[in-house]
């Protein structure tokens, strides 16, 4: 009986409280990736429904770039599109806990966006609802 009680009174305590704001509120949008020792510059992304954050990552050309996806357990699959030739980007993958890195080099000074192409159903895809993002490759 006492579980049940503080159980319920959780569950109370969980509605009293104001609507959960979104983690990806509470997240930067904007970093540029750090360069490491080994010269390849990374950064951590997370990954939720429906957003990228930071979805703006600036780089340096020419050298590689390792993006580490920091994504939740969940029922959403989630992928990272990233299509731009000129600048030697063909990236195309689901990522998920067990596939979360990408890696790669751009060739080519710009800004390229990088999107989510799931879609579930009759539901918009994700990169309607706000999963984009823009790689900025720079000098
Ligand atoms: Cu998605």
């Amino acid at each position: 009986m006492k579980v049940l009680l503080v159980a319920a009174s959780l569950v109370v305590a969980g509605t009293a409280l104001p609507a959960m704001a979104s983690p990806k509120d509470d997240l930067p949008r904007e970093r540029t990736a750090v360069m490491g020792t080994d010269k390849v510059q990374r950064q951590q992304v997370y990954v939720g429904n429906y957003y990228y954050r930071p979805d703006q990552i600036t780089v340096k050309v020419g050298q590689p770039v390792e993006l580490m996806f920091n994504i939740p357990d969940g029922v959403n699959k989630h992928t990272f599109v990233l299509f731009a030739p000129e600048a030697g980007l063909k990236i195309n993958t689901a990522i998920s806990q067990r596939n979360n890195m990408v890696t790669f080099t751009p060739t080519k000074t710009g800004s390229y966006t990088f999107y989510c192409n799931h879609q579930a159903g009759f539901l918009r895809p994700h990169s309607e609802q706000g999963e984009t993002g823009t790689l900025i490759v720079v000098d």
